[in-house]
């Protein structure tokens, strides 16, 4: 979507410090850090939130999966993350593009 903060980071029109980058995904560190590590892993494709992955998406919902763990590896957080994704404004979306938040590196409350 050409006025989405994220597509604009993914077609590098805005800047963004990325940790990890394959075809389908992005991953870079978030403008607000809630935690010591705190990266946000999209899509590229446009999605305005989770609820909108059909079944011919799931080859990709699987990457986003994979690609957490992976992010955390190269972090040095495996193990010891927490991963979030806001879905729709009532739950505290701000940004209508698919992300999962990938919290690390202080204690969570259980
Ligand atoms: P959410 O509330 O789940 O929509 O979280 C959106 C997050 O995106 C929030 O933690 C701040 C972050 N964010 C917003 N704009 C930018 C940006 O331009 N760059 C980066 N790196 N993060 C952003």
């Amino acid at each position: 979507m050409d006025d989405c903060v994220f597509c604009k980071i993914v077609r590098g029109e805005l800047p963004a410090d990325v940790v990890y980058e394959t075809a389908d995904l992005l991953a870079f560190r978030d403008i607000n850090p809630q935690a010591p590590t705190h990266v946000l892993l999209i899509p590229k494709k446009h999605f305005t939130f989770l609820d909108e992955l059909q079944r011919d998406d799931l080859k990709l919902a699987g990457e986003l999966l994979l690609a957490a763990s992976e992010v955390a590896a190269k972090l040095g957080v495996a193990g010891a993350y927490k991963l979030v994704t806001n879905c729709g404004e009532a739950a505290g979306q701000v940004v209508p593009h698919l992300h999962f938040h990938l919290l690390a590196g202080k204690k969570f409350a259980p």
